[in-house]
């Protein structure tokens, strides 16, 4: 079997060969996640972010059918015309990826085809947002995003700021235990729900770097375990929306989503809560961003 073509930008080749820590980043939060132009620059500031702290960033997405591990000029530069609307940009998560390839086509990652991607190129640590996973309502319409899956099948350790609160977090946290995904507090014995620090469901505690690569590193030495691990980042104090300020907007995108399902429901969701919230969740989730990428960093530079 020939392995899944990849194109590796210079840097990141460079950075893995010479055994340097490198940061892989998803780019759904810029083609769906987060509005023009916002996406953009979180783009542009995350990669200088990254080399400040001192590892090399892998942006990771699908462009005219070559998978990117690591962007160079050219791409930033398609990337921008096409999020700008000009040109058809997919949400591609893990089982997209064949045919995206195929046909030729173009999208952001998403957490589980991000994984993947990761994986192949041989990365280890990966800073996104927040996961998908079981959302409300999950009884009737079944809907658990594909990064529960990815998570327990990709040995890669994901730094996250918890799932979107337009989620059932207890359920979501239920389907991790279910598919043995270890899910770790970053300093805190409580699960943030991205935009809060709180969300009422506990995890156990992890404090340090040194420990998250001693516990991944020892799982992955369990013969027949390959699961990924979930390291819960609370988003910082100053950028938090409070839960009980930020339940009414999410409970009026969900009651005005009916009739959206599928892959297109989340980023609806959260692209109705830019407008309802007037900016302050895209606020809040460029900060928990940069936060998720310190902490990426650091486990980066410790796992080398
Ligand atoms: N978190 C964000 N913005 C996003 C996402 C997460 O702040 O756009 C994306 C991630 O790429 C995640 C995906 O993997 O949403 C989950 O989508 P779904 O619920 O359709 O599986
Ligand atoms: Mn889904």
């Amino acid at each position: 079997m020939k392995p899944f073509p990849l194109r590796i930008s210079s840097k990141v080749r460079q950075a893995i060969d010479t055994g340097k820590p490198v940061l892989a980043l998803e780019s759904t939060v810029i083609t769906h996640g987060l509005p023009y132009p916002q996406n953009l620059e979180y783009l542009t500031d995350m990669e200088t972010e990254a080399e400040k702290q001192g590892v090399t960033p892998a942006t990771i997405c699908v462009l005219n059918g070559q998978a990117l591990i690591g962007l160079e000029q050219q791409d930033i530069d398609l990337l921008r015309t096409k999020v700008t609307g000009k040109e058809e940009i997919m949400k591609l998560n893990l089982r997209d990826l064949g045919l995206a390839l195929a046909a030729k086509k173009s999208g952001g990652t998403t957490v589980s085809a991000t994984m993947a991607l990761a994986y192949q190129a041989g990365i280890r640590v990966f800073a996104t947002g927040g996961i998908g996973g079981v959302h409300r309502g999950w009884r009737d319409s079944r809907d658990i995003s594909l990064d529960i899956k990815a998570l327990s099948v990709i040995p890669i350790i994901v730094v996250c700021a918890g799932c979107k609160a337009i989620l059932d977090i207890g359920a979501t946290l239920e389907a991790l235990e279910t598919e043995g995904v270890p899910v770790y507090g970053w300093q805190t014995s409580e699960f943030p729900s991205f935009y809060s620090r709180k969300s009422g469901h506990r995890v156990t505690q992890i404090n340090s770097a040194q420990s998250v690569v001693q516990a991944f590193n020892l799982m992955q030495a369990l013969k027949g375990v390959h699961s990924g691990m979930l390291i819960a980042n609370p988003i910082p104090a100053e950028a938090e929306i409070p839960f009980e300020e930020i339940e009414p907007f999410i409970q009026q995108a969900i009651t005005d989503a009916k009739s959206i399902s599928g892959k297109a429901l989340t980023p609806y969701l959260l692209d109705h809560l830019a407008k309802s919230t007037e900016g302050r969740s895209v606020k809040a989730n460029l900060a928990l961003l940069q936060n998720n990428l310190r902490l990426g960093a650091e486990l980066a530079k410790e796992m080398t």
